[in-house]
């Protein structure tokens, strides 16, 4: 043990030399010049919107385990998440029965709704529909003891007394290195270059906190731990250089658990009293691991209330810290940063690097992100800092979605709160599915899994749900999940906001999104084909099949917005996106011709979309659209995006009314909602009013630490933002690859490197004076290569792993060799 920890201590000091002479701020980074106040403890004790926090904090994260550094100097503190810490579910004080019998048994009345419709008799089917088709569980915790759905909850925090006052410190940065996903907090005082070196590693599951100085003996520190107030716990010594917390929450009595190492060099360490206490080190090092109990569980016993519960936190953690304490200090640095970069360096964007001085403002990346969010708020261009915004929104998922843990959340994994804004759930009227749109297209395979996974907790719960309300086969959600799969509406009458049977089907095109990407054969036939097959067989059996034959969706509401419906133009156009896949996939896989059938008879018979008195797609099945209605959701335009069903090239005249529809609705809205449109703008292929959009994400959706706002922080904006610059480059949903769809005007030169289209191909792009100069394409699954770019269209057969280099020669398509 002693010959271990001299090895790891040598490494350490080496470490530090090289970690100083770096400066961060010139990579792809976020950073900030002056600390924040935010050295109070505990910051679930001031309100809940805490500006500071939201504006201030850089996140860092492996997927379980997050948190967010603060960077002041008396007192370091990190707010810590796992992902899994929820309150909520079936072991709430009353137990499984009291949680799965949350919804309602309505399916009886669907044709009385129906039959209302028919008679003209709206305020009856409406009526029915909120009173009926909500469900038994609320959603807010005063209304409800216990609290049932739960919400995510807060790991508490790491405090760390440094015993230094901010007086006489000057250089002082907190910086979210991009490129090696760590936090560095760096300052002078008293002549002495002090710094701090965070990072959440995927490999070895551990939290690395590491403080050094340029000068021996400064770091005298004083660790503490803060846990969640609504838990019940006890830290203590776990031998000389280790702490324990060991606690419960009161709501479900979910365990959890958080270990901590301290290695010193130098100086002295003493734990006592739930407490590190480092006297005069040279360096210290902190590793973190924390766990819960909670168990993924994709087939649930409904009469369990331990069903989620799974293996004891305090020896998962034990073994993780073991494991980790084995490694020293570069070991851990370096198998974080190949993990890490492996992922995030697969895409490289550079807008216009040779852009005049004039217009590139060399200073301003001298400047600290927020001043230059400032100046390009009141119009200076920055596209350095667009950059640093596209790969933030890379970061973040890698940082908050990692295979083997649950998707990202409403605030991906960072809440600071006991309960935080809509209790940080899985939100399923666009917001969980927004945090995917990059995933693929940005080359980020990997943290779909774990969306995956999670739709495949909600399969059981949601056949009761489709059962319970539409005595339908197959599975669905309702407008808000948690990780205990939660699947009813709740108990909200107001149904525009709870009525989403939709929410099902949406999730499961992400399925067939990932496959259609990856076109991982093997996946669709063990796993992702049946999750679409009986979304599908949902869609069908909800669907009111008139006497006049077509289908329509009765009852059917456009999400938090207007009426109950006998016919909402976004719930078909789910439809229709779902029976698509659904019949892709039975092709793909050469399965179910039977089913294959009804699918295509059920889209065939579909209302079909309808356009308005303003030449809008209407988004209700009568045209009462306001064209002066500025409201921030857009879902009866999901088939031009995320959908496929609607694009300039293939239904031009649709198309141009749902561009009528974005203009009533403006260039304005929730940080999430400008991040939906700017996609919605990029598959309209105009370059410009994409560019307008992102211009305002980034502008009025954006805080200081480049986190979307809602406002409050909310993670979806991010993913949006990020897919959507995306969308510009490259589209691959119609079926063919189209090169630059959307360039603005503003990007007259620049390079993507790595994006993906699906069929499975990897793709470079270069251009130049607003034009196309090279695409090089890897073809990863040996499919056919569909090009387009403007009207020019070039089909060629491919192999499987070769590059081909294509250019416009003559006004056509080439390829040429590479
Ligand atoms: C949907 C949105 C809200 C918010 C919430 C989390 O309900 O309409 O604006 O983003 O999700």
């Amino acid at each position: 043990m002693k010959k271990l920890q001299l090895c790891i201590l040598g490494s350490l000091f080496a470490a530090s030399l090289q970690a100083q002479s770096t400066d961060y701020t010139k990579g792809l980074s976020i950073w900030f010049d002056t600390p924040n106040n935010l050295d109070g403890r505990a910051s679930w004790y001031s309100p809940a919107t805490d500006k500071a926090w939201e504006n201030n904090s850089l996140p860092i994260g492996n997927g379980s385990l997050g948190g967010n550094v603060m960077g002041s100097i008396a007192a370091e503190r990190i707010t810590l998440n796992e992902k899994t810490l929820w309150r909520g579910g079936p072991n709430t004080e009353k137990g499984a029965a009291y949680y799965w019998n949350v919804n309602k048994e309505s399916a009886h009345l669907l044709s009385e709704i129906r039959q209302a419709f028919t008679d003209g008799n709206q305020k009856k089917a409406e009526e029915l529909t909120c009173k009926n088709f909500n469900g038994l569980a609320d959603y807010e915790p005063s209304r409800e003891t216990p609290f049932r759905f739960g919400s995510f909850t807060t790991l508490g925090e790491a405090y760390i007394e440094t015993g230094l006052s901010e007086i006489g410190m000057t250089d002082y940065k907190r910086i979210l290195s991009l490129d090696s996903a760590m936090a560095i907090v760096s300052f002078r005082k008293d002549e002495v270059n002090y710094e701090r070196k965070y990072f959440v590693s995927y490999p070895d599951s551990v939290m690395v906190l590491k403080f050094t100085a340029d000068r021996p003996g400064m770091q005298n520190l004083i660790f503490s731990y803060g846990s969640n107030p609504e838990a019940i716990g006890d830290i203590k010594t776990d031998g000389p250089n280790r702490l324990l917390y060991t606690g419960r929450l009161k709501n479900n009595q979910m365990k959890f658990a958080l270990r901590i190492q301290a290695i010193n060099k130098g100086g002295s360490l003493n734990t006592t009293d739930g407490k590190f206490i480092v006297r005069n080190a040279d360096e210290v090092i902190f590793l973190l691991t924390a766990d819960t109990d909670y168990k993924l569980n994709f087939n649930p016993d409904f009469k369990d209330p331990k069903t989620y519960v799974g293996p004891d936190p305090d020896q998962t953690t034990l073994a993780m810290l073991d494991a980790a304490a084995a490694k020293n200090y570069n070991e851990l640095c370096e198998r974080h940063k190949t993990d890490y970069t492996q992922l995030f360096g697969r895409v490289k964007l550079q807008l216009n690097p040779h852009a005049p001085m004039t217009l590139q403002y060399p200073a301003v990346t001298d400047l600290p992100t927020h001043q230059r969010l400032a100046r390009y708020r009141k119009g200076n261009p920055d596209y350095r800092l667009e950059e640093i915004y596209y790969q933030f929104g890379r970061y973040l998922l890698i940082a908050s979605s990692r295979p083997g843990n649950l998707p990202a959340n409403l605030q991906g994994m960072w809440a600071n709160g006991v309960d935080g804004p809509w209790h940080v759930d899985y939100h399923n009227n666009i917001n969980i599915q927004m945090n995917y749109w990059p995933a693929c297209s940005t080359n980020l395979n990997e943290c779909v899994w774990p969306l995956i996974d999670f739709i495949r907790t909600l399969v059981k719960p949601g056949e009761k749900t489709a059962q319970a309300y539409f005595g339908a086969r197959g599975w669905t959600a309702s407008i808000s999940g948690n990780i205990f799969g939660f699947t009813s509406p709740l108990t909200d009458e107001n149904m525009s906001w709870n009525f989403n049977p939709m929410a099902g089907p949406w999730l499961a095109t992400h399925i067939w999104e990932y496959y259609d990407y990856t076109r991982d054969k093997k996946f669709l036939k063990e796993v992702g084909y049946d999750l679409i097959k009986s979304s599908a067989n949902f869609a069908v059996d909800y669907l009111w099949h008139k006497p006049d034959g077509t289908y329509t969706a009765a009852p059917s509401t456009s999400p938090e917005h207007g009426p109950v419906d006998q016919g909402a133009t976004f719930v078909h156009a789910v439809v229709r996106e779902i029976l698509l896949n659904a019949i892709d996939a039975s092709k793909a896989l050469g399965v179910d011709s039977k089913d294959r059938k009804q699918w295509q008879y059920v889209l065939k018979h579909l209302v079909p979309y309808q356009i308005g008195r303003y030449g809008q797609l209407m988004e209700w099945s009568t045209d009462i659209d306001d064209p002066k209605d500025e409201h921030r959701h857009v879902n009866h335009l999901f088939g031009l995006h995320p959908g496929h069903t609607l694009s300039p090239i293939t239904t031009p005249e649709l198309t141009n009314a749902a561009k009528v529809v974005l203009e009533h609705r403006g260039d304005g809205a929730t940080g999430w909602s400008m991040g939906w449109k700017l996609n919605q703008w990029a598959r309209l292929q105009d370059g410009n009013h994409a560019y307008k959009l992102f211009g305002n994400l980034l502008k009025n959706g954006t805080l200081d630490n480049l986190w979307d706002t809602h406002p409050p922080f909310q993670i979806d904006g991010n993913f949006g933002g990020t897919a959507g610059i995306t969308e510009m480059l490259l589209q691959s949903h119609m079926g063919f690859i189209q090169l630059l769809p959307a360039l603005p005007d503003a990007w007259k030169e620049g390079s993507v490197k790595g994006l993906c289209a699906k069929g499975n191909f990897e793709i470079d792009i270069i251009w130049q004076d607003g034009k196309l100069k090279e695409a090089v394409i890897l073809s990863k699954a040996g499919e056919p290569c569909n090009l387009r770019y403007g009207n020019l269209t070039f089909t060629f057969k491919t192999t499987k792993g070769k590059t081909y280099k294509v250019m416009v020669e003559n006004e056509k398509l080439k390829k040429i060799p590479l």
